[in-house]
């Protein structure tokens, strides 16, 4: 992409409104705009960076098995009295009347849409297990949005629900979540740790939350500092295998980790004082094991084995797809702007033309971008006649993880400059070198 041509609406002035970094750094670098209290949309930079968090979330997702489809944003209610939650919910539930009189929500969470459908077409433990999941666009009427993306009112998230005979395989289908998340936040650069929660509207009493550890996140957290030295790596899961996703999900869980609602003074007090941690974090995910609560209400059973009639054990899990841009932003810039992880950067790569219009110059650019486009990376070149102070500051504030900076001097000694938005430390090599090296890095993720 050129970015003569892209649409890049940076501001130069820090917003007056937003409070936390991310907010800031989102407003300007472009990749938000406020439509109203809590609802934004997302411009090109911020929606590519969207796209490539919800593809890894896919990817993942697929590799433990669960199965991607889409319902719609809107449901009738009907099926919340059937649960009882449609006065349970209260007000952040946006409710619609149709020009029928028929009351309709804007969907919160879809634990009744998804009972429903599978207690439709399913009728047999021999088509169980099953675990489905969304990634869509949820409405919460939070009476305080704030902090940008990070509490929403319109918010995207990736919301699954799985449906298993007995307690046993709807607890390996937690631990089976609880690790397809590690992995899913470890590729977003992200470490997030779970931690033993309250699981509020959604019900049951087996949860997790999420956290990325961050001075301005809304959930204040205790926990043993030793879980911050786990990390879950490249290792090979075999998501079927009970035993592995319950040792992985017991190395995760065993030590001290939880949030203000589930704090327990005297168990913390036996961490040893050195290790004891109380901190602020931003929850990105949540994982519930609620049994029978919804099948009971709605009638989702199936026939057992013994022909029997049983309610089906479901739980259910969300990752908070576009709060995660804030997250990750939180964790990651300086005072210049953003530094996007190589797994979720909206360019792999930014070209910086320091002498628009010399022939040269403009050559060995188009050169660099041929030939990362031949390796199906996509670089951003800014091609723009800006001067070069300009130029760097549009970069750093966007935040790509790697820069090539091509000049008339330079080319002289047929040499670029190859440098890291992470440790602005800069490096000399022929045009060749630089995209050889960026590229060995993208393939090695
Ligand atoms: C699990 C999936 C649920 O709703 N039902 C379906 C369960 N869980 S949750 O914890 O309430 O939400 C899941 C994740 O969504 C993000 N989130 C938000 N993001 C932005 N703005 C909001 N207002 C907002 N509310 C929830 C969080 O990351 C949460 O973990």
């Amino acid at each position: 992409m050129r970015l003569s041509r892209y649409f890049l609406p940076v501001l130069k002035e820090n917003p007056a409104d937003a409070q936390i970094v991310s907010h800031r750094l989102m407003l300007r670098a472009g990749m938000i705009k406020q439509s109203a209290a809590g609802i934004y949309s997302w411009l090109p930079l911020g929606y590519k960076v969207l796209k490539n968090i919800e593809n890894i979330v896919h990817e993942e997702q697929a590799k433990a098995g669960h199965m991607p489809m889409l319902m719609p944003t809107m449901q009738s209610a009907d099926l919340w009295r059937e649960s009882g939650r449609y006065d349970d919910y209260g007000e952040e539930m946006l409710r619609v009347t149709d020009r029928h009189g028929r009351d309709m929500l804007y969907t919160p969470t879809a634990e009744e849409l998804i009972t429903e459908i599978f207690r439709s077409h399913v009728s047999s433990y021999k088509d169980m297990p099953l675990t489905l999941y969304q990634i869509q666009w949820k409405f919460r009427d939070e009476i305080r949005p704030r902090f940008g993306v990070m509490r929403g009112r319109e918010f995207y998230m990736k919301d699954g629900y799985n449906f298993d005979l007995t307690k046993e395989d709807a607890l390996h289908a937690y631990n089976r979540h609880l690790v397809s998340y590690l992995r899913t936040y470890e590729r977003m650069g992200l470490q997030a740790i779970p931690m033993r929660a309250d699981s509020g509207p959604i019900g049951g009493d087996d949860t997790h939350e999420f956290l990325v550890l961050a001075d301005t996140g809304e959930s204040e957290v205790f926990y043993d500092s030793a879980v911050t030295d786990l990390s879950f790596g490249d290792r090979d899961i075999d998501f079927d295998s009970v035993d592995q996703c319950a040792a992985i999900m017991q190395e995760f869980t065993t030590k001290y980790a939880r949030t203000d609602e589930t704090h327990d003074e005297a168990v913390f007090n036996e961490v040893p004082e050195e290790r004891r941690r109380t901190a602020r974090g931003i929850e990105v995910g949540q994982i519930f094991y609620f049994g029978t609560k919804y099948s009971d209400a709605m009638g989702a059973t199936v026939q057992g084995p013994d022909g029997k009639p049983v309610a089906v054990h479901m739980g259910s899990h969300g990752i908070g797809v576009s709060r995660l841009l804030g997250a990750i932003i939180e964790a990651s810039h300086d005072d210049k702007g953003i530094i996007w992880p190589e797994g979720v950067t909206p360019f792999h790569v930014g070209i910086l033309n320091m002498k628009q219009g010399d022939e040269d110059t403009d050559a060995a650019c188009q050169a660099i971008y041929d030939s990362f486009a031949a390796l199906g990376l996509e670089p951003l070149y800014d091609d723009r006649n800006e001067r070069a102070g300009g130029k760097f500051a549009t970069m750093d504030l966007i935040g790509l993880p790697w820069r090539i900076t091509v000049g008339p001097r330079g080319l002289k000694n047929g040499v670029v400059e190859l440098t890291s938005r992470r440790t602005s430390e800069s490096e000399e090599m022929t045009a060749e070198q630089a995209v050889e090296k960026v590229a060995a890095i993208y393939a090695s993720l």
